[in-house]
């Protein structure tokens, strides 16, 4: 009795110095934070900035994946040799950007192989936008155009997040997301100004069906996205929802004019005072199937990205058995 008494004591003083210990561990960091500082994987951080970040940069690599495969669909089916080494070259980098932000989640402590079961169990989100068919060749100006401006608008601030690892992935990414961009706009160009009517008409039809969803893909309204609050305090988000919004709105406005396309908002007004330009009601519903599973390509998706996986399963278990060859041949 007297002896277990002792060891419950022992425990609960142990327990306050860690206590202690983490009290003043939670308020250097916090300082650091206040101070603009850079948190890179080794320092200590509170287990709730590192499920956040691990929930973002996850989501975000796998959007980068998932979304290789509405273009891929297009590689096949290019207009021209130079249209195909393009977009051959973009969905590379897709597949790049993807292994760099799962290589920035490892340093959070998880392994690739559980954030991609998380992805192929369903338990873990992608873009919305990649939900969405790739109808026409003027699909893949448009996603070049929209889709990769809309990325670049939401992630040239996260090169500024307080996490080192992912803030250095994010300066290489937005530098070839700019290409991105300007590749698909340039083939819009092209179609709208040499083109015929009936490819007019397909750039129309593609702007049409991808403006909105992409005005989603930036997230909730900031007074209804349950993260924004915490991540901007803990500098992962330096931009609200909202605001990136607008800024994207507003670029693109002119974008639109300049290739002789009408943004699908009859509510699209300039407005003086804010001096920003004021846009219609997003279908927030639309937005929530989506996110939940319900989109048009959502089941698509998956099954194709569960497939790749297991056809590749010979490609890795090649790889580690050359490894493993490797390193005993190195050894003797
Ligand atoms: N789709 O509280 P918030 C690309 C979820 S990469 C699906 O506002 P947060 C390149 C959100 O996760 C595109 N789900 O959340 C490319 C949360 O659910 P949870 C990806 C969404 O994290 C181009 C809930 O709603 N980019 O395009 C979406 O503060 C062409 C409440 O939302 C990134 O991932 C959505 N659109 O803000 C590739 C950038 N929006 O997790 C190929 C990094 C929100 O609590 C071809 N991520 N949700 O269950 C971010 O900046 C943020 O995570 C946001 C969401 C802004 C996406």
């Amino acid at each position: 009795m007297y002896t277990q008494a002792m060891d419950t004591e022992a425990a609960e003083n142990a327990k306050a110095v860690t206590t202690l210990e983490e009290a003043q561990l939670q308020q250097r960091f916090d300082a650091r934070i206040d101070a603009g500082d850079f948190i890179e994987a080794k320092d200590w951080m509170p287990d709730n900035y590192r499920k956040t970040l691990l929930r973002q940069i996850s989501q975000h690599a796998h959007s980068e994946i998932v979304g290789m495969l509405p273009e891929g669909n297009w590689i096949g089916r290019a207009p021209t040799l130079k249209r195909k080494a393009i977009l051959l070259a973009k969905v590379q980098d897709e597949g790049g950007h993807g292994l760099y932000l799962y290589a920035a989640g490892e340093t959070l402590g998880t392994s690739r192989d559980q954030m991609i079961d998380a992805l192929h169990s369903g338990k873990a989100k992608y873009s919305s936008i990649f939900n969405y068919p790739t109808l026409s060749w003027a699909d893949i100006g448009t996603i070049g155009w929209l889709v990769d401006g809309a990325a670049i608008m939401n992630q040239v601030p996260i090169c500024r997040c307080s996490y080192a690892p992912y803030a250095r992935a994010m300066i290489r990414i937005c530098r070839e997301e700019s290409f991105h961009q300007r590749q698909g706009y340039d083939s819009l160009l092209v179609m709208m100004k040499d083109g015929s009517d009936a490819q007019r008409a397909m750039v129309q039809d593609a702007v049409d069906r991808w403006w909105w969803p992409c005005l989603m893909m930036f997230g909730p309204p900031d007074d209804q996205s349950p993260n924004s609050a915490q991540g901007m305090r803990w500098g992962i988000k330096r931009v609200s929802n909202d605001t990136l919004r607008q800024k994207f709105v507003d670029a693109c406005v002119q974008q639109a004019e300049v290739l002789g396309v009408t943004l699908p908002d009859p509510d699209l007004k300039w407005n003086a005072e804010r001096e920003h330009w004021d846009f219609g009601v997003i279908d927030w519903d639309e937005f929530w199937q989506v996110v939940g599973g319900q989109g048009p390509c959502n089941r698509e998706r998956l099954e194709k990205r569960v497939k790749a996986w297991d056809d590749g399963a010979w490609v890795r278990e090649a790889a580690l058995a050359h490894a493993s060859k490797q390193a005993m041949k190195e050894a003797a």
